[in-house]
C-alpha cells in the first residue's frame, strides 16, 4: 500500500506479519500505517519476553532507569516531559454526531471537522518509529461483559503498561477472533523523527494534544500525550467514555467506581462498588486493612478504579473489574496507609515521575515519615529535603499488577463478576456533608450520586485546588455522552433489577472548627464499611434525617477505638438552613444546564430533599 506525502516521496508501508485473519482489523491497521508513516510495524504478543525485549531498548535508549533488583525486582522507572505528566481534560473530546450528544459537560467539535484535524496530525506521525499494533480484552478473556480493544501506538511505554493494565496480546487476538467486534484505538506521541535526527527521552506534542472520542463509530483516537489516561487507551478513554456508550445502548453502566469484597467473620461475602471523584482515596479504600480489633472482618480487593456492571439473567447486578493492574498515584502511599499497594508495587511495576534513590529503589512525599538524605527528583535533578520542591511530581503513579497485590479477590478473574449488594457515592468535602448516609431508595440513591461534589486535586490539571466541583457519579470527565441522558440510564437500569442494590453516600474528609480531620479514615473507614454491609443485610439500625438513613453512634462498631460521641454528632451534623440555602442551590445550577435532558424523578428528589430540610 502506497501513500504520498504532501513533500516528497511516495511511502510504502512496512511488511508487517498480521498473526490475525480479522480482515477488519487488518485493514484498518493498515489503513493507519498509510496515514501515520511509520518506519516499522510490530504486532503485540503480550509475552514476557517481548515486554523485556522492549524494556532493555528503552533502557539503552536512555527512555528509562532500571532499579535494582534486589530492591525492587523486574521494575523500571520513566520521567515524563514536565508538560505531560496528567490527563489534559481541556483537550478531551466527545465528537457526537450532534453537540445535544455528548451535552454541556463534555467538549464537543463536529465529527467531520475534527477526522480533518486529526487527519492532519496523525499524517507521517510515526515516521522514524516503530508502530505497535497492541490488542486488548477489557475484562476477564471469555467473559459475556468483556470488550476488546486494539490500539496502534508509537510509546513502546504505553505498549509495556497496557500488558499491566488488561489482558494484552494474542490471547485477546484470539478472544477477538476474525469477525468479533473491537474498538480502534489510534495513538501517536506526535513526535516524527526526520533520519538521523536523535530521539528525546519522553517524545510528547503538549500543544496539539487531542484525546478523541467518535460514540457513534466506536472509536478512538488519541495524539501528543504520552501519560496515563491520555495514552493508554483502554483505562479512561474506552472503559469508561466509549464504554458508557455501549453500556447505555446495552443495557448496563460502565462506572468509574472500585470494587471490593467484605467478609464477616462468619465467612459471609458482601461485594460493594465506590464512585470517588480523581484523587478522593479510592486505591486505599479499595484495599482497606480492618482494625485490628474488629477480628475476622476482611476487605478483599476486585478493583480500584473502573467497574462494568450488568443485570444477570436474575436480575442481579454483577460486576467486572475491566482492569489487570493498578494506575495509582504514589505520593501518600505508604506501609501505614496503603500496605496492600505498597505490596503491589513491590515488584513487576512501572513508576512515572517518582523520586530516585542513591541504591536505585524509588521514594515519593508520604512514602516514609523522614525523606532519605538525597535524591534523584522526578525531573532529574539532585533533590535535597527542604530544598522546596517535592521529589515526585503529585500525579506521579505506579503501574503494577493486581496479582501481585495480597488483597486481591478470587473472583478478580471470574467471568461471571460478583453480585453488588451496595454502592457508595463520595466526595471530598471538608464541611457541610455528614461521614455517612443511606439513600431511602433507588431513585434518592441517583440523586445522591448526581449531585455529588468534591474538592479539587492534582489529578486533572485544569482543576482549580480547593475549589468544589459538582462530579456526578464521579463521571463527570468520563461520561462519553449527555449527562441527562446518563442519569435516565440509571433510572431505567433499575427496572431491569429484581434485586435493587442499596446506594449510599460517604464524606471520609469533614474537618472541624480548628480544622482537623473529625475522621482519621484508611482502615477506619471499615467501621463505616460494616454498617453499610450490614444495612444491605437488613441487620443494622438508623434514624432518618433529611439527607437519608444514618447511623448513630451507637449503630457502628467501636471496638478498638475511643470515638467520642460529641466528636460523632460533629462529623455526622447537618445545618438544615446551610444545606437548603447552598447544596440545593448548587444542584439546581448543575440541573438546569442538563434542562431539558434531565430525568423527572431527579427534580421530584430535590423537591423532597428541600421538602424534608
Ligand atoms: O493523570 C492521569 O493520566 C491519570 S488519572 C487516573 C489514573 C488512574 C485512575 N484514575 C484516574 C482519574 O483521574 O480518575
Ligand atoms: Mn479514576
Amino acid at each position: 500500500m502506497t501513500h504520498s506525502p504532501h513533500h516528497g516521496h511516495a511511502y510504502a508501508v512496512p511488511p508487517h506479519d498480521s498473526p490475525t485473519g480479522h480482515a477488519a482489523l487488518n485493514k484498518w491497521v493498515n489503513k493507519m500505517a498509510a496515514m501515520c508513516m511509520p518506519d516499522r510495524i510490530h504486532w503485540c504478543d503480550g509475552s514476557q519476553a517481548e515486554s523485556e525485549r522492549l524494556l532493555a531498548d528503552m533502557h539503552a535508549a536512555g527512555k528509562c532507569v532500571k532499579l535494582n533488583p534486589a530492591k525492587r525486582p523486574n521494575s523500571w522507572l520513566f520521567r515524563s516531559d514536565p508538560r505531560d505528566v496528567a490527563r489534559v481534560e481541556s483537550r478531551t473530546f466527545i465528537c457526537s454526531q450532534s453537540r445535544e450528544g455528548a451535552g454541556p459537560t463534555n467538549n464537543w467539535e463536529e465529527p467531520t471537522a475534527m477526522r480533518r484535524k486529526l487527519k492532519e496530525l496523525f499524517h507521517g506521525a510515526m515516521r522514524g518509529r516503530t508502530m505497535y499494533v497492541v490488542p486488548f480484552c477489557m475484562g476477564p478473556i471469555g467473559s459475556p461483559l468483556a470488550k476488546i480493544g486494539v490500539q496502534v501506538t508509537d510509546s513502546p511505554y504505553v505498549v509495556v503498561s497496557t500488558r499491566i493494565m488488561a489482558r494484552m496480546g494474542l490471547a485477546a487476538l484470539t478472544a477477538l477472533g476474525e469477525k468479533g467486534f473491537f474498538v480502534p484505538c489510534l495513538h501517536s506521541v506526535g513526535a516524527p523523527l526526520a533520519p538521523g535526527q536523535p530521539d528525546v527521552a519522553w517524545p510528547c506534542n503538549p500543544a496539539q494534544t487531542h484525546v478523541v472520542h467518535f460514540p457513534e463509530e466506536r472509536s478512538i483516537a488519541s495524539f501528543g500525550s504520552g501519560y496515563g489516561g491520555n495514552a493508554l487507551l483502554g483505562k479512561k478513554c474506552l472503559a469508561l467514555r466509549i464504554a458508557s456508550v455501549l453500556a447505555r445502548d446495552e443495557g448496563w453502566l460502565a462506572e468509574h467506581m472500585l470494587i471490593l469484597g467484605v467478609e464477616s467473620p462468619e465467612g459471609e461475602k458482601t461485594y460493594v462498588t465506590a464512585a470517588f471523584p480523581s484523587a478522593c482515596g479510592k486505591t486505599n479504600f479499595a484495599m482497606l486493612i480492618p482494625p485490628k480489633a474488629m477480628e475476622g472482618w476482611k476487605v478483599t480487593c476486585i478493583g480500584d478504579d473502573i467497574a462494568w456492571l450488568k443485570p444477570d439473567g436474575q436480575g442481579m447486578l454483577r460486576a467486572i473489574n475491566p482492569e489487570a493492574g493498578f494506575f495509582g498515584v504514589a505520593p501518600g502511599t505508604s506501609a501505614s496507609t496503603n500496605p496492600n499497594a505498597m505490596a503491589a508495587c513491590a515488584r513487576d511495576t512501572l513508576f512515572t515521575n517518582v523520586a530516585l534513590t542513591g541504591d536505585g529503589d524509588v521514594w515519593w512525599e508520604g512514602m516514609t515519615p523522614e525523606p532519605p538524605a538525597r535524591l534523584t527528583d522526578w525531573l532529574g535533578q539532585d533533590w535535597t529535603p527542604g530544598c522546596g520542591r517535592p521529589s515526585a511530581h503529585p500525579n506521579s503513579r505506579f503501574t503494577a499488577p493486581a496479582a501481585n497485590c495480597p488483597c486481591v479477590d478470587p473472583a478478580i478473574n471470574d467471568p461471571a463478576g460478583v453480585p453488588i449488594s451496595a454502592i457508595i457515592f463520595g466526595g471530598r468535602r471538608e464541611t457541610d456533608i455528614p461521614l455517612v448516609f443511606q439513600s431511602h431508595n433507588w431513585s434518592h440513591g441517583v440523586y445522591l450520586g448526581a449531585t455529588v461534589g468534591s474538592e479539587q486535586t492534582a489529578a486533572a490539571t485544569d482543576g482549580k485546588l480547593g475549589v468544589v466541583r459538582r462530579d456526578p457519579m464521579a463521571m463527570l470527565p468520563f461520561c462519553g455522552y449527555h449527562m441527562g441522558d446518563y442519569f435516565r440510564h440509571w433510572m431505567h437500569i433499575h427496572k431491569t433489577l429484581s434485586e435493587t442494590p442499596r446506594i449510599f453516600h460517604v464524606n471520609w474528609f469533614r474537618k472541624g472548627a480548628d480544622g482537623r480531620f473529625l475522621w482519621s479514615g484508611f482502615g477506619e473507614n471499615m467501621r463505616v464499611l460494616r454498617w453499610i454491609v450490614e444495612r444491605t443485610h437488613g441487620r443494622a439500625f438508623a434514624r432518618e434525617t433529611p439527607l437519608g438513613w444514618s447511623p448513630r453512634h451507637r449503630d457502628i462498631d467501636w471496638r478498638g477505638l475511643d470515638y467520642p460521641e460529641a466528636q460523632w454528632d460533629q462529623v455526622m451534623a447537618l445545618d438544615r438552613q446551610k444545606l437548603k440555602m447552598g447544596l440545593v442551590l448548587q444542584h439546581e445550577e448543575l440541573f438546569l444546564s442538563l434542562s431539558e435532558r434531565l430525568p423527572k424523578e431527579l427534580i421530584f428528589e430535590r423537591e423532597l430533599l428541600v421538602a424534608r430540610l
